[in-house]
């Protein structure tokens, strides 16, 4: 009760500010260039001097209970860069790493990780802005929570953001354990634990706080895929520093009346994959399997090979493998999307070198390019060695197909709900908050499907950029999407109830499939500006089952854009089963 008075006071505390403050911006008679993208460059860097590092990687599928701490560490990230100080997880203050390490866990068989946060500090190392609703410790120190991201999970073992505790053992209003299990009962397939605390959630990631985590199955092997030493995670991240290796991080925002530190997007000027700047990979003339992850706080990859005989052969998305194989020559990755990718580098001579590039505006989809040459457009190199300096492995194949997936019947769709996407910005036209639905995270729920049902969400994206939006607990798929009239739609002349072409319809096209990066199962997708973009969800485990847990029991689940800046302010909902 109290709690929520608090919530409720602070929310309304936030419109009256907001409306007060509007005159006085109004004064300010030009407009300001952001101060967000106003970074100091980072120190140049020479780029594949570093080897790609393989974080270590911990078996969970014994169901004994592994312990994994968050310790404050610091990790060299280039060669020429003076250490860098991180938050990490890890088994041991020694061993802790970013990413953190890589954990398997086998289909059917439960894991238990006991989380523990090892953070004496008494505030964060990055600048958290507390004119947004936050943890806000009392006892202070670093709040932590770790969310296993893409996964089927009691709400009690989510990392639901207001589930957080400190070192000291202060507790969020929701938290019930530290202790998580993991069912582990959907089909294999590479998910990722970060950190997802309420209001600084950009901080943690940002500071080091993000992994890998597969689910695997015997099933896989009949595939006959690249593995051991062939089957590579690729994390890709962006982030910017100082000389002295510091990270920066804006520390003023763009709207500083309101906001005196949040930014609407962090875009770094370097790249790091597997927490090593720009690194290099030197590869056999042969098939490998890439795992990639954008763990990167707002940054989309559109990523591609500078050579054309290498292409991109996609076989699986975020929740699993595709019915077969689609063969790329772009890949866009928007910030928490997996991919799973085969590529063939035997048609190389030895001695050939390979960039990843990356093509994706930041932000995306209609802002600055990626920097070229030596900027954000590179990602890293292969340097294909030759015969005679390696022994080869076994040998694998690019599958023909994968086994169907039951698709969600669209026949029993029981309810359509209409979700808008808007951002709220200040007379400068700086944004100040982005929200769901036109609601804020601490409003009360609005999204209580029912268990084993089926719905269709619509989403209305009203802002200029895409969102990446994620629902947690489920795979579901992307439907279709359609072009709108926003003003239109804003102004109440047209009606979305009214498909194209009937008069006064809002929508200008017919409804389209979702994008080649879309297909399969998702658990994020981009809904692109301009779009209603319609996700088709079944409240049941992927496979059609039952949940092997209550799924109505604990603190609940949540819904929210994945970059992580509007995510924390505050374009992320609250949702439950029922
Ligand atoms: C990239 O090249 C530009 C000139 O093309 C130079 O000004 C800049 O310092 C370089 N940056 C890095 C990181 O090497
Ligand atoms: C820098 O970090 C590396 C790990 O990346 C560690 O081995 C080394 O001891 C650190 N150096 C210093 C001076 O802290
Ligand atoms: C959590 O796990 C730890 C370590 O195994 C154990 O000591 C503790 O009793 C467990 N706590 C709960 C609430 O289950
Ligand atoms: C690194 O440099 C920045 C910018 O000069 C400074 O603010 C920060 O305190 C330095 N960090 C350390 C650990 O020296
Ligand atoms: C790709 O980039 C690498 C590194 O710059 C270069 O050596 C190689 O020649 C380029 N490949 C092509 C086909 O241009
Ligand atoms: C979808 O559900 C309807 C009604 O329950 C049923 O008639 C139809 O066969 C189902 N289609 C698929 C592909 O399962
Ligand atoms: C669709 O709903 C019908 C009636 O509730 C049910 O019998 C059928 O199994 C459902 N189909 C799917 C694919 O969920
Ligand atoms: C959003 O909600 C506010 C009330 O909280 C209302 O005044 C406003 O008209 C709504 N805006 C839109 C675009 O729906
Ligand atoms: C509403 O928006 C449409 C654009 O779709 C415009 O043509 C129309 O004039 C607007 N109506 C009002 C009342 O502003
Ligand atoms: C939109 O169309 C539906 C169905 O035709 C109607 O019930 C509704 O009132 C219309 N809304 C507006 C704003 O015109
Ligand atoms: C959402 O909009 C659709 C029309 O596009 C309408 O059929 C449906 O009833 C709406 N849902 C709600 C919950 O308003
Ligand atoms: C809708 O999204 C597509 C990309 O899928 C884009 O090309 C199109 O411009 C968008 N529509 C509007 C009105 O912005
Ligand atoms: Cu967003």
């Amino acid at each position: 009760m109290a709690t929520h008075f608090v919530l409720v006071a602070e929310k309304f505390f936030q419109l009256i500010a907001w409306t007060w403050l509007i005159p006085l911006l109004l004064k300010s008679v030009t407009a300001q260039p952001s101060i967000c993208q106003q970074l100091d460059p980072s120190p140049n860097l020479q780029m594949f001097v570093d080897k790609l590092p393989i974080p270590a990687t911990i078996d969970i599928s014994t169901g004994a209970q592994l312990t994994l701490g968050i310790y404050k560490i610091t990790q060299k990230l280039h060669r020429d860069l003076p250490n860098t100080t991180l938050y990490a997880y890890g088994t041991s203050q020694a061993t802790a790493s970013s990413p953190g390490p890589t954990l398997r866990a086998k289909r059917g068989i439960i894991s238990h990780v006991r989380w523990e946060n090892h953070i004496s500090d008494p505030f964060h190392f990055l600048p958290v802005d507390s004119s947004i609703h936050w943890a806000n410790p009392k006892s202070g120190g670093v709040p932590i929570v770790t969310h296993l991201h893409g996964a089927e999970v009691e709400s009690a073992s989510d990392g639901h953001p207001d589930t957080w505790f400190t070192e000291k053992g202060e507790t969020g209003p929701k938290f019930v354990t530290q202790n998580y299990t993991y069912a582990n009962s959907q089909p294999p397939t590479m998910l990722w634990y970060h950190d997802h605390v309420v209001g600084i959630t950009r901080l943690n990631v940002y500071a080091g706080l993000a992994g890998v985590y597969f689910i695997n199955s015997p099933s896989e092997d009949a595939y006959n895929l690249p593995s051991g030493d062939f089957e590579i995670p690729l994390v890709i991240q962006d982030k910017q520093f100082y000389a002295n290796g510091s990270l920066n991080f804006p520390n003023v925002g763009d709207s500083p009346l309101i906001h005196p530190i949040w930014c609407p997007e962090f875009f770094g000027d370097t790249i790091l994959v597997n927490g090593k700047i720009w690194p290099y990979l030197n590869v056999q003339p042969r098939l490998y399997r890439f795992r990639i992850l954008n763990a990167a706080n707002a940054r989309f990859f559109t990523l591609s090979f500078n050579n054309s005989k290498l292409s991109f052969d996609q076989i699986g998305t975020d929740g699993g493998f595709l019915y077969k194989p689609i063969v790329l020559s772009t890949l866009t990755v928007a910030p928490a999307f997996r991919v799973d990718v085969l590529v063939d580098f035997s048609s190389l001579a030895p001695g050939t070198d390979v960039l990843l590039t990356n093509s994706a505006p930041a932000p995306f989809p209609s802002g600055s390019p990626a920097l070229s040459p030596n900027g954000t457009h590179v990602v890293m190199k292969f340097h294909v060695i030759s015969a005679d300096s390696y022994t080869p492995g076994a040998s694998s194949s690019i599958p023909s197909t994968f086994p169907p997936y039951a698709a969600i019947n669209l026949t029993n769709v029981t309810v359509t709900r209409n979700l808008t996407l808007q951002e709220f910005d200040d007379s400068n036209g700086n944004p100040i908050v982005s929200l769901l639905g036109n609601l804020t995270w601490v409003d009360p729920v609005t999204e209580t499907p029912l268990v084993g049902s089926t719905e269709i969400w619509q989403i209305i994206n009203l802002t200029p950029d895409a969102h990446p939006i994620h629902v947690h607990l489920i795979q579901f798929h992307v439907l279709n999407q359609q072009s709108f009239d926003e003003t239109g739609f804003l102004n109440g002349s047209c009606n979305l109830s009214k498909n194209f072409p009937k008069p006064g319809s809002c929508f200008t096209e017919k409804p389209r499939g979702p994008t080649v990066d879309q297909i399969g199962w998702k658990d994020t997708a981009i809904t692109w500006p301009g779009n209603v973009t319609r996700f088709l969800i079944k409240f049941t485990p992927q496979d059609g089952s039952s949940f092997p847990f209550d799924v109505t029991a604990g603190p609940g689940f949540v819904w929210h854009c994945h970059i992580l800046d509007h995510e924390d302010n505050d374009m992320m909902r609250p949702y439950v089963l029922h």
